[in-house]
């Protein structure tokens, strides 16, 4: 067979550096999957559900910054891709989606599995267009890439099955250097600087609020707290890359943040926002100046009304910042907030140390912390196991964390797992799934045996889709469709030749999470957790006080005083 379309899909992978294709196969994607198996510079790592290898994908470019690739065959098998997209699409991290299609001839046909992936995929990416002839290619494949590289999005290309077996034209082959252009760094004018500083210098309390944005800027930030006598208050998403090492540490805001997040940004007059877009309205102070620092103009002042948008990276726009900022003496400001986050932190780490009878899921993500690799890879599940990992993880700027932060979406974790630890065959990756989450996309658990990927699946089994169990309490509703009815996890994982740990009591944790970590291969560490656990907000509202007596009430009536109990002994006994 001469040079097919399909050949050069891959020969232009092959220059944007992808090392492995995560997707599952079909008729109309053979053409692509045999060129890889013939060209074998591209590994093809095929799951068991196509919203797995988006996830999967995402995670890879996640950690790694890179194109990552993921594949599905025509109608249901791209359809599946379409959750774990929009993932990675409002993560923003740069995944190409290969979407085969129906035969060509066949399109607007009502054909056997059609659909139009061209419609159905453009609300998760920046770039979606169809493939029909090999002329177009590999422009149309280059520009999905450039796209997806430059604005760190998801990028889809749709090529029906019979396009891509056509010969290919006789187009170059790709060069590096012109499909991956190096991104500059963005700078302030020395206007919008020379504000920024103004604004600053005329501020007597000053908290700043980082996210993801401010991957690579730790040293910067210190310098720049140090410089404002600022409370560092993070994101969740900017945990990873601010936490560690940071004696101005105010801990996470949020509705799953800590009490003194929450108030150093209450208590501040000027609120400096740097690379984020913390999404929730009522937890931006009221009466604070804000400037806001984003490489993207769009999200400046979409949450709180900022009296001055700079855009910029926030690495760069510090280091031209420094020079204008006036030594500030007063440490009144941090030094109150730092008091409130030790408060704050000895509260958790309460919690963590547990009641000697149950076993808890802090105690649990706390021991997870502390004896995994200095530079492990947590996931995290959508639900509860984001709470956890949220206030017990500990980062130290080797370490990574991932989760569904913007799309919320369930079954992520060990998806996501599945990728960071095929990027990185040699780090320790541990995934803290939710048993609801876990049991969402199971069917993958295989992979990790097949792949030879040595995950570690801890699942926080509480019985209950439990984080959905405190909302309906929380709101006064009695809780309802939450039960979760489980085998045993460990026993499962065995009799599919997946080592399985079991842990039911406090006593046990220690031993039986480094007896996990330290096997050479996957394991299922089946948490048998407490379910009636209150990972409550910062903020507790009123609202939210009256809900949680019109459960208790409405409980009582209906017969289930027992669980009021038991939600009381869990959490005022401890
Ligand atoms: C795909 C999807 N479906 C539903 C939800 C709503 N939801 C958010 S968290 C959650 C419960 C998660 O349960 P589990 O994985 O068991 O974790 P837990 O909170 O019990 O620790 C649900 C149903 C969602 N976020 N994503
Ligand atoms: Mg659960």
């Amino acid at each position: 067979m001469g040079r097919t379309v399909a050949d050069q899909i891959v020969e232009t992978l092959e220059a944007a550096c992808v090392k492995r294709v995560y997707g599952l196969v079909g008729d109309s994607l053979n053409g692509f999957t045999d060129a890889l198996r013939r060209r074998k510079t591209i590994e093809w790592l095929h799951v068991r559900h196509e919203e797995v290898a988006a996830f999967a994908a995402g995670a890879e470019a996640h950690l790694t910054g890179n194109l990552t690739v993921c594949a599905g065959s025509c109608g249901p098998g791209n359809l599946h891709l379409i959750n774990g997209l929009f993932d990675c699409h409002r993560s923003r991290v740069p995944v190409l989606a290969i979407a085969a299609h129906i035969p060509s001839p066949e399109i607007g046909l009502d054909y056997f599995q059609a659909t139009h992936p061209e419609q159905l995929f453009r609300e998760c990416s920046g770039y979606c267009e169809l493939v029909s002839t090999p002329a177009q290619m590999p422009r149309v494949l280059e520009a999905a890439i450039r796209h997806a590289v430059t604005n760190r999005c998801v990028a889809v290309i749709v090529i029906p099955g019979d396009v891509a077996l056509l010969p290919a034209g006789d187009q170059k082959a790709t060069l590096t250097q012109g499909l991956l252009p190096a991104l500059p760094a963005l700078v302030p004018s020395p206007e919008t600087i020379r504000d920024l500083a103004a604004l600053l210098n005329a501020g007597q309390k000053i908290s700043l609020l980082c996210g993801g944005g401010c991957a690579g800027a730790h040293d910067q930030l210190l310098d720049l707290a140090a410089r404002l006598k600022s409370p560092i208050v993070h994101a969740l998403r900017g945990k990873e890359h601010v936490e560690w090492e940071n004696p101005f540490d105010v801990g996470m805001t949020g509705l799953i943040g800590f009490a003194s997040g929450y108030a150093a940004m209450e208590a501040c007059d000027t609120l400096l926002m740097l690379g984020t877009d913390f999404p929730y309205r009522q937890f931006y102070p009221a009466k604070a100046k804000i400037a806001q620092v984003d490489i993207r103009g769009e999200v400046i002042g979409r949450r709180a009304a900022v009296d001055l948008g700079v855009i910029g990276d926030v690495g760069a726009t510090i280091g031209a910042l420094l020079p204008h900022l006036h030594a500030r003496q007063d440490m009144a400001h941090l030094e109150t907030s730092i008091a409130h986050y030790k408060q704050a932190r000895a509260a958790l780490d309460t919690q963590a140390s547990g009641d000697g009878r149950r076993l808890h899921p802090q105690q649990v993500t706390d021991t997870a912390s502390r004896l995994a690799a200095a530079d492990a890879i947590f996931t995290c599940d959508v639900g509860l196991p984001t709470v956890w990992a949220a206030r017990h993880l500990q980062m130290n700027g080797k370490r990574r964390l991932i989760g569904s932060f913007w799309h919320g979406s369930m079954a992520n974790a060990m998806a996501q797992a599945i990728g960071a630890q095929a990027a990185f065959p040699g780090r320790q990756v541990v995934s803290l799934s939710g048993d609801g989450g876990f049991t969402m996309l199971m069917g993958d658990l295989l992979s990790l045996k097949q792949l030879n990927l040595p995950v570690k699946v801890i699942v926080f089994n509480n019985g209950a889709l439990g984080f959905i169990e405190l909302e309906q309490k929380s709101s006064g509703f009695v809780d309802t469709g939450t039960d979760l009815e489980n085998p045993d996890f460990a026993a499962m994982a065995n009799a599919i030749g997946i080592k399985g740990v079991r842990i039911t009591a406090p006593s046990e944790v220690e031993s039986k999470l480094a007896e996990a970590f330290a096997y050479p291969g996957p394991v299922v560490i089946d948490a048998v957790i407490n379910r009636m656990e209150l990972a409550m907000p910062p903020k507790i509202t009123g609202e939210m006080a009256k809900g949680f007596t019109l459960y208790m009430m409405k409980a009582v009536m209906n017969g289930r005083a027992d669980e009021v109990m038991e939600l009381a002994a869990t959490n005022l006994l401890r």
